[in-house]
């Protein structure tokens, strides 16, 4: 299952204590103790591994680093390390602790949870002309705690969107790095998965159904995640024998779920259009046209076809980018 919801404890590094430490040598018995290290940071960082969440099912509470403690001859104790949590695009981080609400929208973004705590000073820092041996020292301040519940709502560029085995996944394999599993069957995909296409995401959904809006078929969860993407893709099989019923059913479901996602750009693509002689694939991309549609067939076994969806994936890259 897609872990999209899990609640998980962060703390961030405690500072090191300083040290109580003189010179060794009998003529200049000054102090010499080091500060403590400060403790290490904790972050979240933005990935596009949408299954990201699941690495944290079996382990509740993540610790940075603590600072060491203060060395001598006036050594600083190393800092501890950061600690880094990868959490998946689109993850609204709710900071239960401070009652604050964030969100990772991009990869590579980092949220700082909670610096390290700060590490005690040694007894050098507390020497002066009337104390010159100073038995004073600090620990190091605690580290801070963070509660969070990490909830993935999906954000991403490109959402395939279509019936049950049209080749929305063997699209986004093909376009993408992503390993979505195909099989000539229906509902194959039983959860979403993202792929990078340059700068771009690309969001493989799930097939939907008609009643799709009311939970049939794999139901609504998914059009939760199709919410959040800005254009789809929408594949229409070529092998239908009702293109244009078809594509309604799932504009009606979009619509029924939320009439704002049929205002989302949309491009129509004739999908599987080497599986069926050149006339059905005429006939499919007429009927569809004659709707209003303005349609590209697709194949993924010609080159071409792959290079018009290039050349979308391209435009909406450069409109992005403005
Ligand atoms: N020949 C050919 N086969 C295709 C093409 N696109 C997809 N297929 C095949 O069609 C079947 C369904 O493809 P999937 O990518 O699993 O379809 P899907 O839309 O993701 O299906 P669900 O996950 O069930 O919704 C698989 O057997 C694919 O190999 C294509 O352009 N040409
Ligand atoms: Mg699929």
């Amino acid at each position: 299952m897609l872990v999209d919801d899990i609640k998980i404890e962060v703390f961030s590094g405690k500072g090191g204590a300083g040290r109580v430490l003189f010179n060794k040598n009998k003529l200049s018995r000054g102090p010499t103790g080091g500060d403590g290290g400060n403790g290490g940071a904790t972050y979240l960082q933005g990935i596009s591994n949408i299954g990201a969440l699941s690495q944290f099912r079996g382990k509740r509470i993540y610790h940075a680093e603590n600072g060491q403690i203060g060395g001598e001859q006036r050594k600083d104790g190393m800092n501890g390390e950061d600690l880094y949590l990868d959490v998946p695009v689109g993850t609204v981080v709710h900071i239960l602790s401070a009652g604050e609400k964030k969100e990772i929208t991009k990869i590579g973004e980092k949220l700082l949870l909670a610096k390290g705590g700060l590490g005690g000073r040694g007894n050098f820092y507390f020497r002066s002309s009337s104390n010159t041996t100073p038995r004073e020292c600090e620990p190091g301040q605690e580290g801070t705690r963070s509660e969070l519940r990490l909830e993935l709502k999906l954000i991403a560029d490109v959402g395939l969107i279509g019936l049950p085995n049209v080749g929305k996944s063997t699209l986004l394999n093909t376009m993408t790095n992503a390993k979505s599993r195909v099989a000539n069957y229906a509902f194959t995909t039983l959860e979403p998965s993202l792929g990078v296409y340059y700068e771009l995401i690309l969001a493989d959904i799930p097939g939907l159904i008609e009643g799709a809006s009311s939970g049939k078929g794999l139901g609504i969860k998914f059009l939760q995640h199709v919410e959040r993407t800005n254009t789809f893709f929408h594949l229409v099989s070529a092998q239908s024998e009702n293109p244009v019923e078809d594509y309604k059913v799932i504009r009606k479901e979009l619509e029924e779920y939320n009439p704002k996602l049929l205002k989302r750009k949309e491009y129509v693509f004739l999908s599987q259009a080497d599986l069926v002689d050149e006339k059905k694939v005429k006939r499919g991309v007429e009927q569809l046209e004659k709707s209003g549609l303005k349609v590209e067939t697709l194949s993924i076994k010609d080159e071409k076809s792959i290079g018009r969806v290039e050349n979308v994936l391209r435009e909406i890259i450069a409109v992005k980018r403005v």
